[in-house]
């Protein structure tokens, strides 16, 4: 008898989650953006992102993870991640995107937390240049936690218009013959060679694209990135 109240105390203490009514408190919840997939080109300053508009290579994340004033997580607990993109593409005539964003480098998402109170979205886009990424996390009506991102973006779509095509291939090609082109050089290493054409060449035959929205982002950014 005594084991039958003593065991679901001790789960209610242990377990540390709020099951309702959580709110969030921004002293004990974890929100933060990490760069996914960054193989190509792990070490350059600030972070250079390759990005493909199927996503399939680089890729940024909002991570948020809730908490309430007792440090208890909020599963199940409904928040909104909205994330400003600014930026301006590297070469002239060409564009920068995020993939799907609504509006002018800007969305709205709403997510739900799961059974450990974390949850998270994934970005990318196509097109190459500088982003900034400005994102706040709202919760229970009020702005739970904020943040700023700045990278440097390249992609095999070049010429940012959401597809990976022989559009593509003509700006790429010059650089080959050139072996110059910060656009072209996948890999970071200030050359542009045959170890980018293995980068380029699966986007192109797959003829990737961005399955939602696409539409140029033209913001200046103030960092550098060519
Ligand atoms: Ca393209
Ligand atoms: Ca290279």
């Amino acid at each position: 008898m005594r084991f039958a109240i003593v065991i679901p105390v001790l789960l209610l203490v242990t377990s540390g989650v709020a099951h309702a009514q959580c709110l969030p408190d921004p002293n004990f919840s974890v929100c933060q953006l990490n760069i996914i997939d960054n193989d190509a080109c792990p070490t350059t300053f600030p972070p250079t992102l390759i990005w493909c508009p199927a996503g399939d290579m680089s890729k940024f994340e909002i991570y948020i993870q809730l908490r309430d004033a007792s440090n208890n997580l909020c599963v199940n607990t409904n928040a909104r991640i909205v994330v400003n993109l600014s930026g301006i593409p590297a070469t002239a005539g060409n564009a920068l995107f995020g993939c799907g964003f609504d509006n002018v480098g800007f969305q709205d998402w709403a997510v739900t937390t799961d059974a450990n109170g974390e949850a998270r979205i994934e970005f990318w886009g196509g097109g190459c240049g500088c982003l900034n990424v400005n994102w706040q996390v709202f919760s229970s009506g009020a702005i739970t936690c904020s943040g700023f991102g700045s990278f440097c973006v390249k992609s095999p779509d070049l010429t940012g218009d959401g597809k990976i095509n022989f559009f593509d291939t003509f700006q790429f090609l010059p650089c080959l013959q050139t072996s110059t082109g910060y656009c072209c050089d996948f890999n970071c290493d200030n050359t542009v060679n045959f170890f980018d054409v293995f980068q380029y060449l699966p986007h192109l035959s797959g003829a990737h694209s961005c399955p939602g929205n696409i539409i140029p982002i033209g913001v200046p950014c103030g960092q550098q990135c060519n």
